[in-house]
């Protein structure tokens, strides 16, 4: 199965460069306590995961690059290009001459329907070098412009052009004191609106992997490039294939096919309540959660304490709700790793609030309806993110 990558914007171009960067190290790697057979196997369900290959027998991501400034796509491609163990195809990116200001009404409203065809050309070219697509990764930040405002608009082409394919959206969530001013606007702009197309969300926030690198890596000066390391790490060992649920020597899972989110049964339209941030707020109840064990003993490790109902809503059994995939073969280099994906809604609530106080003000509104982006679409974004919330903290 394979998976076609859309990398969106400054953020998405960067962190998408060190995934493929990461999943081919780890692919190519061997590990001593694997058989050859068996790391070959991986690396073969790993290159038809993410690469193709050419004539040439370098593996060629299966990827688009889209940004509206020229520069992070050539530092991508020639970092891809000299690593000489894999690269983008040359053809395989659009780009313009400026980007969309930190403008999510500009990357929606402007850029999106004026590039949508040559955009979407570069997708199906790559959907139609794949045997088996198995669906779509967008990596994308929630905060700039053009990766939040195009990224919701090609989601919502992907989601018209492959209405049976998987679409799966990383987003950055941006630091809590961010650069961006209208951060969180741009934000609510894009949750809402790929909560409308996207089948699952996975989120980094820019915070915890600030801090991981600082406490636990011991990094002093950290650059966008340390974090995106992490976070291509993290991402390498949930989509790096593991064994299907039957065991034996078979990479085939699909990462994409698990029920990674489930969506509230209906999305209010009405104008929401003022936001109150006092009454308490219960965020600990998960839906899903999956764990992903790879290297020694994986199959001696308890799990137990995954399956406690009390950490699932009622109403879900928590044999359907955790799922815990396994696999012998060591993601880069360690003797053992673990993640878990699981739901978080902390930071939504918070950035639902501190949008919605600077909406109250009517603070840089008159930028995004200069673009096409009414009050109105401002409340509908705000009512459908609140009915998120609330269907969570009623878990
Ligand atoms: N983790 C991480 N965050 C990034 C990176 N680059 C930018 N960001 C975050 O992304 C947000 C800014 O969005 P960008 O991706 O730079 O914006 P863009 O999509 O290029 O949009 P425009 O520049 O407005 O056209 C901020 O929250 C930054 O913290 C990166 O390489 N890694
Ligand atoms: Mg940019």
């Amino acid at each position: 199965m394979s998976i076609v990558t859309v990398q969106l914007g400054q953020c998405g171009n960067q962190i998408g460069g060190e995934v493929f960067n990461g999943i081919c190290s780890d692919g190519r790697g061997t590990h001593g306590l694997c058989s050859k057979k068996e790391n070959e196997s991986y690396y073969d369900a790993c290159k038809e995961r993410f690469f193709w290959e050419e004539k040439s027998k370098v593996p060629v991501a299966r990827a688009v690059l889209v940004d509206m400034e020229p520069k992070v796509i050539s530092q991508t491609l020639s970092m891809a290009a000299r690593s000489g163990y894999w690269k983008y195809d040359d053809r395989a990116h659009f780009c313009q001459k400026q980007g969309s200001g930190n403008n999510w009404a500009n990357g929606y409203s402007v850029h999106g329907p004026k590039h949508k065809e040559v955009i979407m050309n570069l997708v199906q070219k790559e959907a139609e070098k794949c045997d088996r697509l198995s669906g779509f990764l967008t990596i994308m930040s929630l905060a700039g412009g053009t990766g939040s405002g195009l990224g919701a608009f090609v989601t919502q082409c992907l989601r018209d052009a492959f209405p049976t394919s998987f679409i799966l959206n990383h987003v950055i969530w941006p630091y809590g004191t961010g650069e961006v001013i209208v951060q969180n606007y741009n934000s609510v702009l894009t949750l809402s609106h790929l909560y409308q197309s996207s089948d699952a969300l996975l989120v980094h926030e820019n915070d915890v992997v600030h801090k991981i690198c600082a406490q636990l890596m011991n990094i002093k000066q950290i650059s966008f490039r340390d974090a995106n390391q992490v976070i291509a790490h993290q991402l390498g060992s949930v989509f790096q294939p593991t064994y299907t649920a039957e065991g034996g020597l078979h990479y085939s899972r699909n990462p994409l096919g698990i029920d990674w989110q489930v969506r509230p049964p209906c999305l209010g339209s009405s104008v929401p309540s003022s936001h109150s941030t006092n009454k308490p707020l219960h965020f600990n109840t998960s839906i899903a959660n999956l764990v992903i064990l790879r290297g020694k003993d994986t199959q001696s490790v308890d799990l137990g304490s995954f399956r406690d109902p009390s950490l699932y809503t009622s109403w879900l059994n928590p044999q359907d709700a955790f799922n815990a995939w396994k696999t012998p073969r060591a993601f880069n280099k360690y003797e053992k790793s673990a993640s878990l994906v699981s739901n978080l809604l902390k930071p939504l609530d918070d950035v639902v609030g501190k949008a919605w106080n600077m909406f109250a003000s009517k603070a840089y509104v008159h930028q995004y309806t200069k673009f096409g982006i009414e009050e109105e679409d401002f409340l509908d974004s705000f009512a459908a993110l609140e009915q998120v919330i609330s269907s969570y903290t009623n878990l």
